[in-house]
């Protein structure tokens, strides 16, 4: 703008000296302000065609559009730069509309996706809790509430869990399948998971484990981890448990479950809802398994990998493995409900 002002100041003032030798007078400065105008109407007039394009940079980006027009502005009126200027503003706003169509998007896709609660029931799982809940973070899966169903923890369980940012369900009552119970009254996801708090389910198979459920081929998954098993994971009276309730279970109920122990599974909230359950303990898993199998339900099975759970088992081999026996008995003679 300077320099175009000065461009034709000297120019006038150059005439002036050879006509009359005078200072600029006020219609020299008229006829300026009209070569100015002059020689800005075409930047002006493409600013006119682009101006919703500047429209939009300005409500999105004004920090951009200023520098563009006052930083450079020297340069912008002069001709040779302003097709540069304007086809960079031309080449900002196409990228600024490409973006923010795909934010719009992304944000669809956010929103397309089913709810998911995740539920861990805890009780004095201080030395993984944290781990375990980090480890489902780093999955980055959107629309997630994590439950920690908690309340008989005497250790920094609750504190722990809430500081990574966990939803606390308090549950006070005893048993696994108490707390899992509490969790799914209080979840707000379509699809449920449940999860240990003892950091041996890895969560990098949380994305496989909804699929079949988001896809509608079905109701149930379930993690099996006799295929893919750690050396040393399981104890070995917990993994002879696991198989020969699993064989049973198969033989009682005419099925191929891989794994009926695995503490790692989803279930759609409308196969939930079909089932009657009374357990409260840890026999609650399989008798869910006997409730999908009689109501019909689809079951999928995955291969995950299991890690030794960090602290102390709360899983006691000998009493729970008998309850769940005779779940999977009593459970093959009584009539559906
Ligand atoms: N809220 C609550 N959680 C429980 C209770 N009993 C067990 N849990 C939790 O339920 C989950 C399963 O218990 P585990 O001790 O891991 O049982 P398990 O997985 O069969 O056995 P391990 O292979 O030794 O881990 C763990 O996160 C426990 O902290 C209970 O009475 N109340
Ligand atoms: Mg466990």
């Amino acid at each position: 703008m300077g320099e175009i002002f000065n461009k034709h100041v000297s120019s006038m003032s150059e005439s002036s000296e050879i006509e009359e030798k005078s200072s600029i007078n006020s219609f020299s400065l008229v006829v300026i302000l009209i070569k100015i105008i002059r020689d800005l109407t075409p930047i002006l007039e493409k600013v006119a065609r682009n101006i919703d394009k500047l429209d939009l940079i300005m409500k999105k980006s004004p920090d951009i559009l200023y520098s563009f027009l006052f930083k450079d502005f020297q340069e912008i009126v002069e001709s040779p730069y302003t097709e540069e200027f304007m086809s960079e503003i031309e080449n900002f706003s196409t990228n600024l509309i490409a973006s923010s169509k795909e934010k719009k998007a992304s944000s669809r896709q956010k929103v397309s996706h089913p709810p998911i609660s995740i539920i861990i029931p805890s009780l004095n799982e201080e030395e993984a809790i944290k781990q375990t809940i980090a480890d489902i973070q780093k999955q980055n899966l959107p629309n997630v509430e994590i439950l920690v169903v908690d309340g008989l923890s005497a250790d920094r369980t609750q504190d722990f869990a809430r500081k990574m940012g966990a939803k606390i369900i308090v549950e006070h009552r005893r048993g696994y399948g108490r707390a899992i119970q509490t969790g799914v009254e209080n979840a707000k996801g379509d699809i449920l998971i449940w999860m240990d708090a003892d950091f041996s389910y890895p969560a990098k198979y949380l994305s496989a484990l909804i699929q079949p459920i988001i896809e509608r081929k079905a109701d149930i998954v379930l993690g099996n981890r006799l295929r893919k098993l750690e050396y040393k994971s399981m104890t070995p009276s917990h993994l002879f448990g696991n198989v020969i309730l699993t064989i049973i279970f198969n033989i009682f109920y005419g099925k191929r479950i891989k794994d009926t122990q695995c503490g790692l599974r989803a279930f759609s909230r409308r196969g939930l809802e079909k089932m009657n359950l009374e357990k409260k303990g840890m026999s609650y898993a399989t008798e869910i398994l006997i409730e999908a199998v009689k109501k019909n339900l689809k079951i999928e099975q995955i291969d995950i990998s299991y890690r030794k759970r960090i602290g102390e088992t709360k899983l006691n081999t000998f009493k729970d493995g008998i309850n769940i026996l005779l779940t999977i008995i009593q459970n093959r003679f009584r009539k559906k409900s």
